[in-house]
């Protein structure tokens, strides 16, 4: 019988109107589905062995549950925090008390954009940053945490 994995799954949290993606501004965030960002994490994650809990919330305290919840049935947290990576010190205090990594991911460049969003309350207390690549940002997080938990564990 094949053995099963027992890392638990990587948490994918998407924060307010990301749910809008394919139909939202389409020249700056792409055509892709967030139901298909999500089965390309999926699958990525499955070449490593890996699983993936995918969610958006359009709401702060949702994403700040999640985040709690994600200290003891995660291994690590990909979040693309919408417009609140640049607002929520709450999202902030949530991530710094989680002992796993955390990449912080974006499909804009938003240091290409305007000023307002060039600061992020989230990339302090993220082991990393991938920003500017689309849906393909999610599925390079992927590879980023793969190994930042096979670090952690070897
Ligand atoms: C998504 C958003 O909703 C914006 O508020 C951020 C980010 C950028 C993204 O590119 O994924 O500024």
């Amino acid at each position: 019988m094949a053995k099963k994995s027992k890392t638990l799954p990587i948490y994918v949290l998407n924060g307010p109107n990301l749910n809008l993606l394919g139909r939202r501004e389409p020249d700056i965030y792409g055509r892709t589905t967030l139901a298909e960002i999500e089965q390309m994490t999926v699958q990525r994650a499955d070449t490593h062995g890996l699983s993936v809990v995918f969610r958006q919330s359009n709401h702060e305290g949702e994403l700040i549950d999640w985040i709690q919840e994600a200290r003891t049935k995660s291994t690590g947290v990909i979040i693309n925090g919408g417009a609140y990576s640049h607002t929520s010190l709450a999202l902030h205090d949530a991530l710094r008390a989680l002992d796993h990594p955390v990449v912080e991911v974006h499909l804009s460049n938003p240091f290409a954009r305007e000023d307002f969003r060039h600061h992020s309350r989230l990339s302090p207390v993220a082991k990393g940053v991938i920003v500017g690549f689309g849906a393909q940002s999610y599925v390079l997080a992927i590879d980023a945490i793969a190994s930042l938990i096979k670090g952690s564990a070897g």
